[in-house]
C-alpha cells in the first residue's frame, strides 16, 4: 500500500510535472496525501529502551488540540487518524479540531467525522471569525475538558506510544512539567517518514527567532538513561503536552499576538520563569510535514511584531540587544503589553538574567565580559 510504514510514495499514473504545478499552489503533494491511507502504519524509531519502560495505569487523560486553516482535509484527518489509533481510549478525552475560519471548501471533514466517530471522540470546532493560530489555540484549549492539554499542527502523524506512556507520565510526576515529543520528519512531496537524529534541544536567537542546539554537557551529565527527558530552553513550534490548568495559570497564550509566530519562545520564557520546567521527551516521536513556505498568506509584519512583544514583556533591560538585532522595530507600536507585563509580576516570574545563568547559558551576551563589540570592516 502506498507511504505504508512511513514509506516514500509517489503517483505512477501522474507525470511529475503536472505534481510539481500542484506543489507550487498547494505547497506540498495534494494528490498523493489523498490517497495514501489515512491510516497507515509508521515505523518506530524510538531507541530500543523506550519499549522495555513501564508506566503507571492511571493516568491523566488528554485533550489534543489541532488547529487548521485552509489545511487539506485528508492531511488534517490523517493527523487526527493516527492520534486516534495511536492513543489508549482511557487517557484520549477528545480530539478538538479547531477549524481557523478556513475559506476554502472543508465539507468533507465533518460528514467523515461523523461516519468514522460516531463517538463524537473527534470535535470540530469553528472560529467565527480568523483568530489566528495563536488565539485559535487558546480557543481549542478553553473548549477542553482533558487534564492535560497536547497541541499539534494539523500536518501531523504521531507514532506508537507517543501520548500517553511518556508525555501523560510526566506530566503526573510533575504537574508543572511541559513536555515536547521530539519531532520527525515528513516530507512534504513523498510523505516518507524520516527520522530526525536527536540530540539537539532549542534555543533562540537574540532577534526571538527559534534555534536548535547541541545538546550541552551539563545535560549529558544530568541524564541516568538514554530515555530520560531533556531539558531544553525553549520549544521548537507548537507540539507540547501541558497540564490545563497549569496552561491557563500561566496565562494561555498571549492573545495581542497575530496570527503564527514567536509564540513558541515566548511560551517557552513563560514557562521556565513563572514556575515550570520544559523538557523534550525521547520516547515520544511526532512526524511533522515541514514545507518551505505557508499554505496560506501570512503578513511578516505580523511577525516582527510578535516577537517585539516577546521582547518587550520578557527581556527585561536585555531587550537592548534585541534592538541591535532589529532596530526596524524599535518605534513600532506591538499593541497594548499591560495585561502580560501585569501576569509577568503576578506570576512573580524570574528574570531574564536568571534564564540566562540557569537555563540558557549558551545564549551569548554581546555586551558583557567581552572586551569590544561591534561590526569590523575589512
Ligand atoms: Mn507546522
Amino acid at each position: 500500500m502506498l507511504g505504508e510504514w512511513g514509506d516514500f510514495a509517489y503517483l505512477k499514473n501522474v507525470p511529475w510535472k503536472a505534481i510539481d504545478e500542484i506543489i507550487k499552489v498547494e505547497k506540498f503533494n495534494k494528490p498523493l496525501s489523498d490517497v495514501i491511507s489515512l491510516d497507515r502504519r509508521l515505523p518506530d524509531y524510538r531507541i530500543k529502551e523506550c519499549s522495555s519502560l513501564t508506566y503507571p495505569e492511571d493516568l491523566p487523560q488528554a485533550s489534543v488540540i489541532i488547529v487548521f486553516c485552509n489545511e487539506a482535509p485528508s492531511v488534517i484527518l490523517r493527523t487526527a487518524h493516527s492520534v486516534v489509533n495511536r492513543s489508549p481510549p482511557r487517557y484520549l478525552a477528545e480530539v478538538i479540531l479547531v477549524d481557523d475560519f478556513s475559506d476554502r471548501d472543508l465539507h468533507v471533514i465533518k460528514p467523515h467525522l461523523q461516519q468514522i466517530y460516531p463517538d463524537g471522540i473527534v470535535k470540530l470546532l469553528r472560529a467565527d471569525k480568523r483568530l489566528g493560530l495563536i488565539r485559535a489555540r487558546n480557543f481549542g484549549a478553553k473548549n477542553a475538558v482533558g487534564d492535560v492539554v497536547v497541541f499539534l499542527d494539523a500536518h501531523c502523524e504521531v507514532t506508537i506510544q507517543w501520548l500517553v506512556e511518556p508525555l501523560l507520565s510526566r506530566i503526573q510526576e510533575s504537574r508543572t512539567t511541559v513536555v515536547c515529543p521530539l519531532i520527525d520528519m515528513l516530507c512534504s512531496h513523498t510523505f516518507h517518514y524520516s527520522m530526525n537524529g536527536g540530540g539537539a534541544i532549542g534555543g533562540f536567537k537574540w532577534d526571538m527567532a527559534f534555534d536548535w542546539m547541541s545538546v550541552p554537557k551539563r545535560e549529558w551529565q544530568r541524564m541516568t538513561s538514554p530515555t530520560d527527558y531533556l531539558r531544553s530552553p525553549a520549544m521548537a513550534g507548537g507540539l507540547f503536552a501541558m497540564d490545563r490548568k497549569f496552561f491557563f495559570e500561566l496565562g494561555g497564550y498571549d492573545e495581542g499576538m497575530n496570527i503564527w509566530g514567536g509564540e513558541n519562545v515566548e511560551i517557552s520564557l513563560r514557562i521556565w520563569r513563572c514556575g515550570g520546567t520544559l523538557e523534550f521527551i525521547p520516547c515520544s516521536r511526532v512526524g511533522h510535514m515541514y514545507r518551505h513556505q505557508f499554505p496560506y498568506k501570512t503578513d511578516r509584519a505580523y511577525l516582527s511584531l510578535n516577537l517585539k512583544r516577546v521582547a518587550e514583556v520578557w527581556l527585561d533591560d536585555y531587550k537592548r540587544i534585541f534592538y541591535l538585532n532589529r532596530p526596524d522595530l524599535k518605534e513600532k507600536d506591538a499593541g497594548d503589553l499591560t495585561s502580560r507585563l501585569k501576569l509577568k509580576e503576578d506570576l512573580k516570574c524570574k528574570s531574564f538574567k536568571w534564564f540566562l545563568d540557569n537555563v540558557f547559558p549558551e545564549l551569548f551576551v554581546f555586551d558583557e565580559n567581552v572586551l569590544a563589540y561591534g561590526s569590523v570592516s575589512k
